[in-house]
């Protein structure tokens, strides 16, 4: 039977932010990452996320994705309790786009990393994807994995650049 006990922890300030960032866990089940999904904030539920985080390595997870909007310190707080490599996802808001969630999660100070990634666009699927290349250093199976994909990249955006020079000829008349 597969492993489902959860490798990847995805939790967020609010659920509001779902519709924004699922696209982090669809990239996790297309490599069949087993994952568990929750609603805590830095600033409501300070407590909530403290335990999390730091009870998170001893429940198995290997990496958590913390995504956040606005004074978004979700992901800064969860790398400041716990030694797991910390993703976190900039939600995107009406200020920029989402410049206050990207600017709160990205300035990290010096010794507490947080890997963020782009605020909305690729962000999320790029979230799951690297917890997917930082497990495939330890799973063959997975790193294989990865090479398909990219080899199926290669392909698609061959496709597609087919397909355009067909679209510049046909213009041309
Ligand atoms: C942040 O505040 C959440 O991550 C969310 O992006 C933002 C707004 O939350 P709600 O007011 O929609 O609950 O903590």
């Amino acid at each position: 039977m597969a492993d489902t006990k959860p490798l990847v922890g995805i939790i967020m300030g609010s659920d509001s932010d779902w519709p924004k960032i699922n696209a982090v866990a669809k990239a996790l089940d297309e490599f069949g990452i087993p994952h568990e999904i929750g609603v805590m904030s830095a600033h409501r539920t300070p407590e909530v996320v403290m335990k999390y985080a730091s009870t998170a390595i001893d429940r198995g997870l290997k990496i958590i994705i913390a995504a956040a909007g606005g004074a978004a310190h979700l992901a800064g707080v969860c790398a400041a309790h716990t030694t797991l490599p910390i993703i976190g996802i900039p939600v995107p808001t009406n200020l920029q786009g989402g410049l206050d969630s990207l600017l709160s999660t990205v300035q990290m100070p010096g010794d507490i990393p947080v890997a963020t990634v782009g605020c909305g666009m690729g962000g999320p699927r790029n979230a799951g994807l690297l917890a997917v290349q930082i497990l495939a250093l330890a799973d063959p199976n997975l790193q294989q994995a990865l090479v398909e994909y990219k080899t199926k990249l290669t392909q698609k955006v061959a496709a597609k650049n087919e397909a355009l020079q067909a679209k510049i000829q046909e213009e041309k008349g």
